[in-house]
């Protein structure tokens, strides 16, 4: 039996290897020529911690790239599910073409997996429609399934094996042959539920991590205006059996939490107070990061933008992914002000995405006065003798000398 993974993004591609390294005839698709182009050539389409070792061994055992889909029995797919920026509702235009192109091919009797993060309710709303529109029977020419990620970029690749899972299906039968294939890969607890819980499960991990973000962003600014240290103070609280606050920062970025909690939003808006107030918060601390660089600049009376350098473009320390990062939604906000010309780098990025970016940091450093640290990769903070002169803007907590913090 083959299993044909559909999407070969963040998530598709590192699955579709874990499930190929495991034994399993794989055939990955995606649309995208130049991404299958390098796959097919032996070259990763991103980085990711241990991903080279198990792409080799997928290779080793076989596994095919291809823009077409197959005539397989499972099907997983993992494609983008945006939310639309005015409505703040799930945008399900590519699950539904995925879905689509499926049912072309499948043979009777396939499963088809949606790994994709979808709003609650959408699979009733969006895909059983589809699947009903060409004539086939749910519960036996096409079984449903949702079986929602979990794993985060920088450690992908342990947490495929050892995170837990959530297997969504209308036959328990069906769910259990599905854990079974996962369990060729993952060594943690698989859950079998129904589709609506694992729908609602999937969207609230990540609420619940943005709510917690976001009370820690609200206690910096509490202290900033007192001059608390925050990171103490949550550090104490911490400390308490039943207490744990995540750590405040430049903004949440990614194309998970900042996103997920809107699902929520824009499905029950009268509902949604708390995640609502908590969305805002995070966006608005790329503003607080504005405001604490003018705080510098003021102080030390810098009055040239060009002397102010961002690190870190990335959402978070260690991927090479920019996803609605906090370092872009800052420059946008300086671009509307007309601010042109602060500097920028990161490490982690092969190529030019923004004006005045650097890609040496030695002449990074050597240009500016005010560093603003963005992301604590791992590179700075082996680099942090070269940083110690400058005036630092930690939004990270991560220098190991006296800076400006939040
Ligand atoms: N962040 C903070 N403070 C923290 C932790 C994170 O400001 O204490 C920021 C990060 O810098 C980043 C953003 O939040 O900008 C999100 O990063 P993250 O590491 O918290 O999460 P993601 O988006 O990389 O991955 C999340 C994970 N969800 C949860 O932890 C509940 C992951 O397990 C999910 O699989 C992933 O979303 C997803 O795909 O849904």
């Amino acid at each position: 039996m083959r299993l044909n993974v559909i999407g070969l993004g963040y998530i598709g591609l590192p699955t579709a290897l874990m499930l190929a390294k495991s034994g399993l005839k794989i055939v990955g698709t995606d649309y995208n020529t130049d991404l299958i182009r390098t796959l097919k050539e032996g070259k990763l389409t991103f980085e990711e911690m241990g991903l080279n070792e198990v792409f080799k061994e997928a290779r080793a055992n076989g596994i095919e790239f291809t823009t077409e889909y197959q005539k397989t029995g499972v099907y997983l797919l993992a494609v983008p599910t945006p939310y639309l920026q005015e409505s703040k509702k799930l945008d399900p235009r590519y699950v539904i073409s995925a879905v689509n192109s499926v049912l072309e091919v499948c043979e009777k009797g396939a499963i088809l997996i949606i790994e994709s993060t979808v709003s609650p309710g959408s699979i009733d709303k969006f895909i059983r429609p589809e699947i009903k529109k060409r004539g086939f029977i749910i519960g036996q020419d096409i079984h449903l399934v949702h079986a929602p990620e979990r794993i985060i970029p920088g450690n992908m690749i342990y947490e495929l094996a050892h995170n837990s899972r959530t297997i969504g299906a209308d036959d328990r039968k069906i769910g259990e042959y599905v854990k079974e294939l996962y369990s060729s890969f993952c060594k943690a607890e698989i859950v079998v539920t129904d589709i609506r819980s694992a729908e609602m499960s999937k969207v609230i991990e990540n609420t619940y991590r943005d709510i917690n973000i976001a009370f820690a962003n609200e206690l910096a600014k509490i202290c900033r205006k007192d001059n608390m240290n925050v990171y103490e103070i949550i550090r104490i609280a911490n400390k308490h059996p039943r207490v744990n606050i995540l750590q405040p920062g430049p903004g949440v970025g990614g194309h998970c939490i900042s996103v997920d909690p809107w699902f929520l939003v824009g499905d029950y808006p009268d509902l949604t107070n708390l995640i609502l107030t908590a969305r805002k918060i995070n966006d608005s601390m790329p503003n607080h990061v504005l405001g604490r660089i003018r705080d510098i600049m003021r102080e030390h009376r810098v009055n040239d933008i060009s002397k102010i350098g961002l690190y870190g473009l990335t959402y978070k320390e260690n991927v090479d992914d920019t996803r609605e990062s906090p370092a872009l939604q800052l420059l946008q906000k300086m671009d509307e002000h007309l601010a042109f010309g602060i500097k920028v780098y990161d490490p982690l990025l092969k190529t030019r995405i923004v004006d005045h970016q650097f890609m040496n940091f030695e002449d990074f450093l050597n240009d500016i006065k005010i560093l603003v640290i963005m992301v604590g990769h791992d590179h700075i903070k082996s680099n942090m003798d070269l940083i110690k002169d400058k005036l630092v803007l930690d939004t990270r907590n991560i220098c190991e000398f006296e800076a400006y913090t939040l």
